[in-house]
């Protein structure tokens, strides 16, 4: 590689405060670059020394940040602290690595050091901290000849996470999670630092971390995630857990696994960040230290904030829709549910598009792709503008079909009653159990896309005659059913409304059934259409507790009570849905 002069100061950047910094200090400084000490060394007594003279003469601490064959890969003016590594240019080592470079540290008046630069050495997993701290009096006579040297140093490291038994990660405050999970080891004089081998020393450790790592986890496939959960003043206490539960449910259903849980009270989020200064570093400090490469949040984010949190975090940042979004893209199996899933996505995707660094905003190429001075994103913006366009007519074309399908049906008179309820109340099973329909029911939330629909006769206990209705079975619902998805969904949301009735089937062993029902009461009323008569029905007595079927019967007196998978109660359902579907046709 050819090193020209721009690539040549970019490389020699120098971080930190340059505040009153002369040419001929920075570039002291910049020569630092050129240096380079036996890669199994911590340092050499020289490099230490040199290290010691440009900091007396700057009057700063000085940091460099050396890679695993001893080449500086960053130098600095100030602290750790001040001098670290973005988490976003840090090569990615993962919970059983260390991130491969260390830092050598020059300090004034710090024998040790501190909780900012401990916090420093976790959040980007150093290799070491090398501690240096200056003596001799080299800045009482500044300007007067003699430096300040070094005599001794000290390593501060990372532990692994056994060394620190019953540690509740998941609560710890920032400075406990940063005391705990580092070291300071003795001080000792710079010669025999110099002596000692560094390769030696970071093997050992990262080998301690990595039987650490495969003792904790048995999967290596699938997300690290770690969620935050913003308790605002809008939102009840219980309402908050109940949603910080059910993202953790969430997560589990996209195939992630939730390493951690990180809380913060607020009167309202913090519109760069969500959460504040000091949590946002937390949150960065226990993914490093739990290995998390994904960070959900438990609500939504804006694209700006999205953005703000990765480069803080260094990691992926996702909001509950997006969670929401990947469970829907890996469900969906049919053309119709593929077609809505990538809808949503887009729609989704489209506003986020904005400003995805700098790798997206450069020029774009391709002929007729773009007129003069036209960004490859606004290229990329239009071409999902295109695919948008035509997903939304693809869509309109299937809920026309179902139209049809549903107008032949109406033709010959057989009413039709849509099973609906929040995600995993059991609808799935209903239908299997009533008509022998074969749909995949399973304890997971979005385990049914598609409709489907079944013939199900009903038999007039005085008369004895037969009516047959036909029963849907369709998606699920979930609170704050992100917009995008109610969009896409509308063919299939729309089986709902089209319905005669409905049959509103409700999980009693869920803890929070009563919010369950307003979520599904309030998609409903959002629907362009107003859906028919309800019948409400409780799932799942058989887990329910007896105070859950007491309060349930005091507060909904006409509901139905069932287990449908130990076939339960079914034939007071068929009762009452004969009665339903005689209402609801008038007849
Ligand atoms: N204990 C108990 N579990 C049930 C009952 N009915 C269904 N389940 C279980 O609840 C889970 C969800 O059932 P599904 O029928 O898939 O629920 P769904 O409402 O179709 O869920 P989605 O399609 O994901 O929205 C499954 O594990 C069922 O076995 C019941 O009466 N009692
Ligand atoms: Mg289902």
């Amino acid at each position: 590689m050819v090193v020209t002069p721009i690539l040549r100061w970019l490389i020699e950047t120098i971080h930190g405060d340059l505040k009153g910094l002369k040419t001929n200090q920075l570039k002291q400084l910049k020569r630092l670059y050129h240096q380079r000490i036996p890669g199994d060394r911590f340092t050499t007594p020289e490099f230490a020394q040199r290290l010691a003279a440009i900091s007396t003469e700057l009057d700063k601490p000085v940091c460099v940040y050396l890679n695993r064959r001893g080449q500086p890969i960053r130098v600095g003016v100030g602290t750790p602290r001040q001098t670290q590594i973005p988490p976003q240019e840090l090569p990615r080592y993962g919970a059983e690595r260390l991130c491969g470079i260390r830092c050598l540290a020059t300090a004034i008046d710090r024998e040790a050091p501190g909780t900012g630069e401990l916090t420093a050495l976790a959040l980007q997993r150093l290799d070491a901290l090398v501690w240096l701290p200056l003596t001799g009096g080299g800045f009482a006579r500044r300007g007067g000849g003699v430096g300040g040297y070094v005599r001794s140093a000290c390593i501060a490291h990372l532990l692994p996470p056994t060394a620190l038994p019953g540690l509740a990660l998941a609560n710890a405050s920032d400075s406990a999670t940063v005391a705990t999970s580092t070291t300071v080891l003795p001080s000792v004089p710079l010669e025999s630092l110099a002596e000692q081998d560094f390769l030696d020393f970071v093997t050992d450790l990262e080998a301690e971390f990595a039987r650490e790592f495969s003792g904790q986890s048995t999967d290596t496939e699938g997300d690290r995630v770690l969620l935050v959960g913003v308790q605002t003043s809008d939102r009840h206490p219980r309402a908050f857990e109940d949603g910080l539960a059910e993202l953790d449910r969430l997560v589990d259903t996209a195939g992630g696994s939730v390493v951690g849980v990180v809380r913060q009270k607020r009167s309202r989020p913090h519109p760069q960040t969500v959460v504040g200064e000091g949590k946002v570093e937390e949150i960065a400090l226990q993914a490093q230290s739990q290995g998390a490469n994904m960070v959900a949040f438990d609500r939504d984010l804006s694209p700006a904030q999205i953005r703000n949190l990765e480069r803080f975090i260094g990691t992926r940042v996702v909001d509950r829709t997006e969670v929401i979004l990947d469970i829907f893209a890996q469900r969906a199996r049919s053309g119709a549910g593929k077609l809505q899933v990538e809808l949503a996505q887009l729609e989704y995707l489209m506003p986020r598009l904005t400003g995805r660094g700098q790798a997206m905003s450069r020029l774009g190429g391709g002929i007729g792709t773009r007129g003069p001075g036209e960004t490859k994103l606004e290229t990329e913006r239009r071409a999902i503008q295109r695919r948008i366009a035509r997903l939304q007519q693809e869509v309109n074309e299937l809920q026309a079909h179902r139209g049809r399908l549903r107008q032949r049906r109406q033709h010959h008179e057989i009413p039709s009653v849509a099973i609906v309820g929040y995600t995993n109340a059991g609808k799935s099973t209903l239908l299997n159990v009533l008509t022998d329909a074969d749909i995949y029911a399973a304890d997971q939330l979005f385990a049914t896309l598609d409709p489907t629909t079944r013939r199900l006769t009903l038999t007039d206990p005085v008369s004895q005659e037969g009516r047959s209705i036909l029963l849907t079975d369709t998606v699920g619902f979930i609170q704050e059913l992100p917009p995008p998805l109610m969009d896409a969904f509308r063919a299939t949301l729309e089986e709902v409304t089209e319905a005669e009735a409905l049959l509103h089937l409700v999980d009693l062993s869920h803890p929070s059934w009563p919010r369950h029902v307003a979520a599904v009461h309030e998609i409903l009323g959002d629907m362009p259409i107003v859906p028919g008569p309800e019948l409400l029905v409780f799932n799942k007595i058989d887990a329910a507790s007896a105070e859950a079927i007491e309060l349930a019967k005091e507060q909904c007196p006409h509901a139905v009570f069932i287990a449908a998978s130990d076939r339960l109660g079914l034939e007071t359902l068929r009762h009452q849905l004969l009665n339903l579907v005689h209402y609801a046709t008038g007849g």
